[in-house]
């Protein structure tokens, strides 16, 4: 009894395995190709996906992380002459004045000093909020090239009292403010 059992059970299992192994070959003659080409594909689609992630997000935190704070006053022009700053990561920062006090119908100079080295900036003024009147508008420096001074000077025509608005052009969200004349 016993061994016809065994035998018996033998024979299943190798039918089974039989059939297994049939069906096995029928799914998997097609399936086993792509499986061992689709494996290596993950590793080469990893590192491109690790790299762009890490660059930003190195570069964002230092940005915030060095803003310095906003001049609590507004920058004064003082013998026809302003100075204001666009610091390291001005782009997020933005100026480090947002506001300018300037005298009525006295032409004047804005100096722009660049401190950031990583993206270039200018200084332009316009008559309405939405940037549309330009007034003065200014060249673009940056402090990546030692060579090239980092400072502009723009040109401001004598103005009527009233507030005006400037801004860098490449950055307007964040580098803005207002020129208040007196
Ligand atoms: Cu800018």
């Amino acid at each position: 009894m016993e061994s016809t059992r065994k035998h018996h059970r033998v024979t299943v299992t190798a039918g089974t395995l039989l059939i297994v192994l049939l069906v096995g070959l029928g799914g998997c003659g097609t399936a086993a190709a792509p499986s061992p080409s689709e494996a290596p594909a993950p590793p080469p689609t990893a590192p491109p996906t690790t790299t762009p992630t890490a660059t930003p997000e190195t570069t964002r935190p230092a940005l915030n992380v060095d803003c310095p704070p906003p001049a609590a006053t507004p920058a004064e022009v003082a013998e026809g002459i302003v100075t204001i700053t666009a610091p390291l990561g001005a782009a997020e920062c933005g100026f480090t004045a947002h506001a300018i006090s300037a005298p009525v119908d006295a032409a004047f100079a804005v100096v722009l000093v660049v401190e950031d080295n990583v993206l270039p900036h200018n200084f332009s003024l316009y008559a309405d909020p939405e940037f549309h009147d330009l007034i003065a508008e200014g060249k673009y420096a940056n402090a990546a090239d030692p060579a090239i001074s980092n400072q502009v000077t723009t040109d401001v025509p004598a103005l009527a009292a009233g507030i005006y608005y400037y801004r860098c052009d490449s950055h307007a969200r964040q580098m803005n403010g207002t020129l208040t004349t007196h």
